[in-house]
């Protein structure tokens, strides 16, 4: 038990050395986290990334924070009778040897009130903090403002599905 919790110590502590693009906190892996760049002025921006739970335990992301925005929670995107919503996830279910994607068109972390915009090419840091394995830290990649992801356009998502009324 104790050398269990060492080597989760370790791995806590090598995070920022971790693969690019993949980051590890114990058994969640958060990968390819990226955000599009923002267009004119607006103070709203979406994240994306894939998160999985290689753990036994079901494991769920509690909070977000990240110094370029004031707030960072996760949205999933909703379609009823032709209109698209967004609703806040209060926390996001994680269960074990499963992948969740927060790619477009779907599950999404938002930022609001951008401290500035986001440029394409740069990256940002993100804290994300599980109940489990507690917090770590990933460095987003700012795409450009039509990027889709990299598992190309899924079905009908279109760089219109993410409506925002929170401005
Ligand atoms: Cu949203």
């Amino acid at each position: 038990m104790k050398s269990v919790q060492l080597i989760l110590l370790l791995i806590l502590g090598l995070v920022g050395c971790a693969a690019e693009r993949e980051f590890r906190a114990g058994d969640v892996v958060v990968e390819a986290p990226w955000a599009r760049a923002s267009a004119g002025r607006t103070a709203t921006g979406v994240v994306y990334a894939g998160l999985s739970n290689h753990g036994a335990e079901p494991e769920q992301l509690i909070s977000l924070s990240t110094p370029v925005a004031d707030g960072a929670t996760v949205h999933e995107t909703i379609r009823e009778g032709g209109m698209v919503s967004m609703r806040a996830v209060g926390s996001l279910e994680l269960l074990p040897e499963k992948n969740t994607a927060l790619e477009p068109g779907g599950l999404h972390i938002m930022l609001t009130h951008l401290s500035s915009p986001l440029v394409e090419g740069e990256t940002f840091p993100m804290t994300l903090t599980f109940r489990r394995v507690g917090t770590v830290e990933i460095q987003v990649s700012v795409r450009g403002v039509g990027a889709m992801g990299t598992s190309g356009v899924s079905g009908a998502s279109g760089t219109g599905d993410h409506p925002h009324g929170h401005e």
